[in-house]
């Protein structure tokens, strides 16, 4: 099998995002687009004599994309790739791998949450030795590497069968093909107490996950079914399908209403969840209650040492800048630390390494733990299934009793989606510009403590991050963030969180955007979203 050495014109705007490269499928199909990409990921980490592991979730041109890095990672000199059966890896699954397996990295195909299909979404991530995303100094090499190389490497050679597990030479690189689940179910063996849940489930305990026809499927239905013994067609839209069935996998309530449906219907389950694209995210559900993602943090957080992984306690715990502070109480409560890091699970990476947090979670239904580098859905589920058969209680009378002992923290994420990128960055520009000015200031009832720009230094390495985020403060402790989406694919999505604390035992129990109004209308007012952006509904309210 020969090498090839392609010449090409280097492509510009190749700009990795919050979770690695995501645009529409057709422009990863588009000539060198996928190679120039992967070239430029191999220059800047080096491939030779190295092993990689690779994936992705399953979505359309996975199969092909994944021949294409198997090509060039043989022709760039590496020793070794482990792929799972017909590439696919879940997120979590591919994080734990390469940890298993000490490699030198690893190659995600997804665009996670967003659509798939000929005319939908496609990504690309690089997964460092620790096993998490690459940090910003990496990703900003590789951009950079992009528009400046002119030829990439490439085996002329037919596919490798993908199908059979097992070892495969592939030129002068051996190629493992091995099952996608197995080594991640066992982790989350040694980590939950699967007896306890097993003989929840046994004692008649009904649960529904929605795989939303992506990733999770064959990991929830080996683990949830088969290892857990939840009634077959516990798990639905079980199958990973190319284009997701046509299903937007976003496990929240708008894009998992089917489920949420059933949560609240009539014989509805004790447990309800959902996961997206490549795994990570999770979305929980109890019999007639929504569990939001920020509350989800605290609570396990409070109840981790149910379960034997975390029986020793947590070290720390950290969140994205725009989650709620409701873990932050919790943390207080059992005097550990509680980190604040930007939106994007690559931040989290280092205060994992360095042992300083165990539990992390971000707003956007992603939660984790030391035991990978990346978020990850299934291991929430299953967190939550320890919790509930160890206490014996069920999810709504578990959240009710957190909130009488922490406070709530109302709290929402208002998303205007594909905005003009142009009316969106003025909206921004404009806002920046009289940050200085607004403490003080009243609103209605709310009096501004401090507004500015979240910037963040990394308490391990001391690289800083810029522009994270506006943030506006009340002194009544209600806050206000507004920041643009760093994965969409179509003009600029505009993302507003809103929350608001209430300690009066009476008023725990509110319709959140109702309790969250006058910080909305504040939102609204001083961004002035509308003036700008034509838009005063949001697309998705979670
Ligand atoms: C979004 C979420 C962020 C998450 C990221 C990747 O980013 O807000 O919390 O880490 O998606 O998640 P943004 O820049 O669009 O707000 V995944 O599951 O899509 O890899
Ligand atoms: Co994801």
């Amino acid at each position: 099998m020969s090498i090839e050495i392609v010449s090409t014109a280097p492509i510009a705007g190749q700009k990795p995002g919050t979770s690695g490269l995501r645009k529409k499928t057709p422009v990863f199909m588009g000539p060198h687009y996928l190679e120039n990409f992967v070239q430029a990921i191999f220059d800047v980490v080096g491939a030779r004599g190295k092993t990689f592991v690779l994936g992705g979730d399953g979505r359309y041109f996975n199969d092909r994309a994944a021949q294409v890095i198997l090509r060039m990672a043989a022709a760039n000199g590496a020793a070794r790739v482990i792929v799972g059966q017909g590439a696919i890896l879940s997120t979590p699954a591919a994080s734990h791998l390469i940890r298993l397996h000490g490699t030198d990295g690893g190659l995600i195909l997804s665009a996670s949450h967003n659509p798939g299909g000929p005319a939908e979404d496609f990504g690309l991530k690089f997964n460092m030795p620790n096993g998490g995303p690459a940090p910003e100094p990496v990703t900003e090499a590789i951009f950079g590497r992009t528009a400046t190389l002119r030829e990439y490497r490439i085996l002329a050679a037919q596919d490798v069968d993908l199908t059979a597990i097992g070892r495969v030479a592939f030129g002068e690189m051996t190629v493992d093909v091995v099952d996608p689940v197995a080594d991640y179910a066992a982790l989350m063996e040694q980590l939950f107490d699967f007896p306890a849940i097993r003989a929840m489930f046994a004692a008649g305990f009904r649960m529904r996950f929605d795989a939303m026809c992506a990733v999770t499927g064959p990991y929830a239905r080996e683990i949830l079914e088969t290892r857990l013994g939840a009634a077959p067609g516990t798990v639905i839209n079980a199958t990973p399908l190319p284009d997701f069935g046509g299903l937007h996998p976003d496990p929240n309530p708008v894009w998992a209403k089917a489920l949420m449906d059933g949560m609240f219907g009539p014989d509805a389950p004790d447990f309800g969840a959902a996961s997206d694209g490549d795994g990570d995210r999770n979305m929980v559900v109890g019999r007639g209650i929504y569990v939001a993602p920020s509350d989800s943090l605290a609570v396990l957080a409070a109840n981790a040492t149910l379960a034997p992984g975390y029986r020793a306690g947590l070290k720390g715990v950290a969140r994205s800048m725009p989650t709620s502070a409701a873990v932050d109480r919790v943390a207080e409560a059992l005097g550990i630390g509680c980190h604040e890091v930007p939106t994007g699970w690559k931040f989290f990476g280092n205060l994992l390494d360095a042992g300083k947090v165990t539990l992390c979670g971000e707003e956007s239904f992603g939660t984790g733990s030391d035991h990978v580098r990346e978020k990850d859905g299934l291991w929430a589920v299953l967190m939550w299934l320890n919790i509930l058969a160890v206490r014996k209680e069920s999810v709504a009378d578990i959240l009710t009793s957190h909130w009488s002992s922490f406070g709530r923290n109302y709290y929402s994420r208002h998303d205007f989606e594909a905005v003009d990128a142009a009316k969106a960055d003025a909206m921004v520009t404009a806002l920046r510009g009289i940050l200085p000015d607004l403490a003080g200031q009243h609103l209605d009832d709310l009096t501004i403590l401090s507004a500015g720009e979240f910037a963040y230094t990394d308490p391990v390495d001391g690289s800083v991050s810029q522009r994270q985020g506006v943030r506006i403060l009340f002194t009544d402790g209600s806050r206000i963030v507004l920041r643009l989406s760093g994965t969409g694919t179509e003009g600029a999505t505009l993302r507003l969180y809103v929350e608001r604390y209430e300690a009066d035992p009476n008023r725990l129990d509110l319709d959140p955007q109702l309790a969250l109004a006058p910080v909305i209308q504040a939102a609204h007012s001083l961004a002035r979203i509308k003036q700008y952006t034509g838009r005063s509904i949001p697309d998705v309210i979670t």
